[in-house]
């Protein structure tokens, strides 16, 4: 198997009460999951792709052959941007960054706080579904961006270093229509010492 389907380090229900036991299940046995399985049909026996890693093969994209370039930015996406998601929350966490990335936060934003208004803003005006990203840009100098569908910072050179899922399967069965909820309740499990490590791994 090319891509790897990934276990939580934490059990359904350990993000309650913030994200409930039945949307982690559903999200990550049946939505991650497909993606993962979808990811590694399209690349099957494409020769070109043999040995690389999901997120190599999503940073050079316009390199992947036609046929199956959809199929990857979708799938592979889908199978990356999930992967990374579980990484970067968790129980027992929340509060504001620590080490490194915050000094970085504070740099970049003027503080939690900025930032904070920043994340929430871009994970709520990504119209539809999507993402919203603090990624690490090519300067080393730390952005928000939001990104469509499964597209992933990686494809356009930037490495993600904490990610917010706005698809409705994210957060439909226990806030509705209710993205903004959703999104504050998301601060709560947010692994800072996780988003650090990567940041300080990525300099
Ligand atoms: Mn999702």
């Amino acid at each position: 198997m090319p891509y790897s389907f990934p276990q939580l380090k934490y059990a359904y229900d350990a993000l309650e009460p913030y994200i409930d036991a039945k949307t982690m299940e559903t999200h990550h046995s049946k939505h991650h999951k497909t993606y993962v399985d979808r990811f590694n049909t399209a690349i099957l026996g494409k020769k070109e792709l043999e040995g690389k890693t999901g997120e190599e093969i999503l940073a050079m994209i316009n390199a992947v052959p036609e046929d199956i370039r959809m199929a990857v930015r979708n799938n592979g996406g889908g199978a990356v941007n999930h992967t990374f998601f579980w990484s970067v929350i968790g129980p027992k966490a929340g509060g504001e960054p620590k080490g490194p990335v915050a000094e970085a936060i504070s740099k970049e934003f003027g503080g939690f706080k900025g930032f904070k208004e920043k994340f929430s803003d871009a994970a709520t005006t990504q119209f539809g579904s999507g993402w919203a990203w603090l990624v690490k840009n090519a300067e080393g100098r730390l952005e928000i961006v939001k990104t469509p569908n499964q597209d992933s910072p990686l494809s356009v050179g930037k490495k993600p270093l904490l990610a917010i899922d706005v698809w409705e399967h994210a957060y439909y069965l226990k806030y509705q229509n209710r993205r903004p909820e959703y999104i504050e309740a998301f601060y709560n499990v947010i692994n800072w010492n996780a988003v650090n490590d990567i940041y300080v791994s990525a300099k």
